[in-house]
C-alpha cells in the first residue's frame, strides 16, 4: 500500500511513502528492527537509556507495538514506562535536507531524543506529532540513535483519565495499551516543508456548482528567502497559485479556488473522490508533492435534522475500537481494512470511536462510503478535573489537532468534543462546550459539533448544550439500571427519547450508543446470552424506527474489545476484561445478533429519507 512514487529503500527497514493519503511524498516509514526496554522500576532516566550506545538490556521489537498486548493484569492496565530505540541511517545524505520525525500515535506521555539530545515531549495518543531533527546533532552518513521514552501511567487529568470504579478497580473505557501504537515516519525536507494543506469543498446546494477552497502553508528551512511556485490540480481541473517568496525560516500561505461545475457528490451510496495533487517547485524543479483524496458533499444541521447534500439522513452504524487480540491497539493494515469491511458488511453508513482513528481508516472510510463520528478522548472526565485550566487546554489542543489532521476527509461527519461528561452539566461543562464549539467552528465552519451524553431521564433539558449542533445519546435502557434504577425498564425508552427531542428540537439527535453483552447461549430472559442480545437489538431498533426524527443510530459495538480488569458491562457472567456487547466476538465470529443488526440496518432507509 505504500505510495510515494520513488523506489523503496530497504536500509534499516526505512521505506519511502505513507500508507495513507493527505501526506507529502517525502515521508519515509521508520520500520524494520527497533529495540525495546521495559522500565517498570523507573531507572531509565537516571541510567541514561537515552544515551546508551550498546544494546545491552534492549530487546528487538517492531514498531508499532503495544508492550502489554495480551497482559490482562491490573498492573498492565495501570501502565508503566517503556523505551523504544531505533538506530538508523538517513535514507538521503544530501546536506541541504532537513528532517523531522513524525509519530502517528504514542500512548501516552513521551520524550524523544536523537543521539542523546532531547528533542521534545508530547502528551496524548491518537494524534500525530512531529519533532525536528536538529542539524547539528544529526549524522548525515553515520548511524543515528532515536530514543523514545513512553509513560502510559494514567492520571486523572489524562484523556482518557484514570480513576476507580465503585468496586475499587481501575476505571476506563478501553485497555490502556502502552507504547508506540501507530507508525513512525521520517520526513525529508528539501528546503520547503508543507506544514498544512486544507482542501475545503463548499457545496451551496446539491445541484449547485461546488467551489473548493485550497490553502497550503509552507515553511522555509533555508537561510535565504525562496520564491516558490505551486502547481495543483483538483480532479481534472487545475488549481492555480500565485508564486510567492517565502522568507528565510518563515512561513507563507498559498490559496486557490477551484470551481467544479457539476460535481459528483460524495455520499455513502456514491463515495466519489477527487484527487487533489500539489507540486511545490523552486525554479521549475520539484521540491515536494502532496496528495489528498477529497470528496464534495455538504453536512449541516437544519431544523433538528442532519442533512447530507441537503437531504435528511437516518444513519445506522456501529462503534469501533482499534483493538486486536494479539496486537492490542497496534493494529496492522490488514486489521484496519477488516474493521472497515466488517462495518460495511453489517450495513453501516457511520462508525464511531472514542478517539481519532488511524489515518488509514479515514482513507478506507472515504473510499468505502462510511461517515465517521470523530471524537477526541475526553472520556468521562470528572468535573473536578475539567474545571482545571490545564485539562481544558489539553482538550482544546486535541480538538484542534484532530481537525488539523482529519478535516480533509469527506468521511468525517462531525467533531465530537467528548463522551459522557457529567450528565447534569453545570458551569464548568458549559464553559468547556461553549469554547470547544466556538474553536471547532472557527477552524472548520463546514462541520457540526457534537457530544455524546449518558442517556438518563433525570438529566432533564440542559441549557449548557446550547452551542452543540448534535447530541449523541448513549442509551442502555433495559440493560443497566442507571442512577436510582431510572433506566432499568426498557419500556421507559420511548417516552425518554421523546423528551430528549422536546428538549432539543433544533439539534440533530443521534443514538450514539446502545448495546447488550452476549458471550454465551442461554435463555432469552437472561442477560448476557445471545438470545437476550438479539431481543435487545430488535426491540431498541424497533423503537428507533418509530422515531423518524433520529438522524442516526450507532450500535455499541461492532466487535468485542478489551476494557479493563474486572469489567462486567452489566453481564452476570462476564468474561473480563472483554467488552461483550460486540456483534462480533473478539476473534471475529458473528454472534446471532449480527444478523439482526444487518437485517434491520438494511431495512432502514438511511439516506435521502423523506
Ligand atoms: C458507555 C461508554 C462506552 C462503554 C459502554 C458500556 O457509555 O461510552 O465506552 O463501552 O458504555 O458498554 O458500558
Amino acid at each position: 500500500m505504500l505510495a510515494g512514487g520513488a523506489p523503496a529503500q530497504a536500509a534499516d527497514g526505512i521505506t519511502r511513502g505513507t500508507t495513507y493519503s493527505d501526506a507529502p511524498d517525502s515521508r519515509y516509514l521508520l520500520g524494520g528492527d527497533w529495540l525495546f526496554r521495559l522500565d517498570a522500576e523507573g531507572v531509565g532516566l537516571d541510567q541514561k537509556f537515552q544515551r546508551q550506545e550498546t544494546t545491552d538490556g534492549w530487546v528487538p521489537t517492531a514498531v508499532p507495538r503495544a508492550w502489554n498486548a495480551g497482559d490482562n493484569s491490573v498492573t498492565s492496565f495501570q501502565g508503566t514506562v517503556g523505551w523504544y530505540r531505533k538506530d538508523f541511517k538517513l535514507p538521503d545524505a544530501r546536506s541541504r535536507m532537513n528532517w523531522l520525525v513524525r509519530f502517528e500515535s504514542v500512548n501516552y506521555r513521551s520524550r524523544v531524543w536523537l543521539n542523546g539530545k532531547l528533542l521534545g515531549r508530547n502528551t496524548g495518543a491518537y494524534l500525530p506529532f512531529e519533532q525536528r531533527l536538529p542539524r547539528d546533532g544529526l549524522k548525515l552518513r553515520g548511524t543515528n540513535r532515536l530514543v523514545v521514552r513512553v509513560d502510559n501511567r494514567r492520571l486523572p487529568t489524562d484523556f482518557p483519565p484514570s480513576g476507580l470504579t465503585g468496586a475499587g478497580d481501575p476505571a476506563g473505557g478501553w485497555w490502556n495499551y502502552g507504547g508506540i501504537l501507530r507508525e513512525v515516519y521520517l520526513q525529508r525536507i528539501d528546503r520547503i516543508d508543507v506544514t498544512s494543506v486544507v482542501v475545503r469543498p463548499d457545496l451551496p446546494c446539491s445541484t449547485c456548482a461546488a467551489s473548493v477552497g485550497i490553502r497550503i502553508v509552507v515553511r522555509n528551512y533555508a537561510d535565504r528567502a525562496l520564491r516558490i511556485g505551486i502547481a495543483g490540480r483538483y480532479g481534472r481541473q487545475r488549481a492555480r497559485f500565485a508564486a510567492r517568496s517565502v522568507p528565510a525560516h518563515g512561513f507563507a500561505s498559498f490559496s486557490s479556488q477551484v470551481r467544479v461545475a457539476k460535481p459528483k457528490l460524495w455520499s455513502p451510496a456514491t463515495p466519489t473522490l477527487y484527487a487533489a495533487r500539489f507540486r511545490v517547485t523552486l525554479r521549475g524543479r520539484k521540491l515536494v508533492s502532496y496528495r489528498i483524496d477529497s470528496g464534495i458533499r455538504s453536512i449541516k444541521v437544519v431544523d433538528g435534522r442532519l442533512l447530507l447534500n441537503g437531504q435528511k439522513v437516518a444513519l445506522r452504524g456501529v462503534g469501533v475500537h482499534e483493538d486486536d487480540p494479539t496486537t492490542g491497539f497496534a493494529i496492522t493494515p490488514a486489521r484496519r481494512a477488516q474493521i472497515v469491511a466488517q462495518a460495511k458488511e453489517v450495513g453501516a453508513t457511520v462508525i464511531r470511536a472514542h478517539y481519532p482513528l488511524h489515518p488509514d481508516i479515514h482513507d478506507l472510510a472515504d473510499r468505502a462510503g462510511l461517515l465517521i463520528w470523530s471524537e477526541i478522548p475526553v472520556y468521562a472526565v470528572k468535573t473536578q478535573y475539567l474545571k482545571r485550566e490545564e485539562v481544558r487546554k489539553l482538550a482544546a489542543k486535541e480538538l484542534r489537532q484532530n481537525i488539523a489532521a482529519n478535516q480533509n476527509h469527506p468521511s468525517v461527519m462531525l467533531w465530537s468534543i467528548g463522551n459522557e461528561l457529567s450528565a447534569r452539566p453545570g458551569p464548568v461543562q458549559a464553559l468547556y462546550i461553549a469554547r470547544a464549539a466556538r474553536d471547532a467552528k472557527a477552524l472548520d465552519p463546514t462541520r457540526p459539533v457534537g457530544l455524546a451524553v449518558a442517556g438518563y431521564p433525570s438529566a432533564g433539558c440542559r441549557p449548557q448544550y446550547a452551542s452543540l449542533d448534535v447530541i449523541g445519546v448513549n442509551e442502555y435502557f433495559g440493560w443497566y439500571p442507571g442512577p436510582n434504577g431510572q433506566i432499568s425498564d426498557r419500556d421507559a425508552l420511548p417516552e425518554y427519547l421523546d423528551s430528549v427531542r422536546a428538549c432539543y428540537p433544533k439539534k440533530a439527535i443521534f443514538i450514539s450508543e446502545f448495546g447488550a453483552e452476549a458471550n454465551r447461549d442461554g435463555p432469552l430472559e437472561e442477560k448476557g446470552t445471545y438470545p437476550y442480545q438479539r431481543d435487545f437489538v430488535n426491540h431498541h431498533m424497533g423503537v428507533f424506527a418509530t422515531r423518524p426524527w433520529l438522524s442516526g443510530v450507532v450500535y455499541w459495538a461492532l466487535q468485542e474489545f478489551r476494557v479493563r480488569p474486572n469489567w462486567d458491562g452489566g453481564n452476570p457472567r462476564p468474561n473480563s476484561p472483554i467488552h461483550a456487547k460486540g456483534l462480533l466476538s473478539f476473534d471475529g465470529a458473528k454472534k446471532p445478533a449480527w444478523f439482526d443488526a444487518q437485517r434491520l440496518f438494511a431495512a432502514t432507509p438511511q439516506l435521502a429519507v423523506p
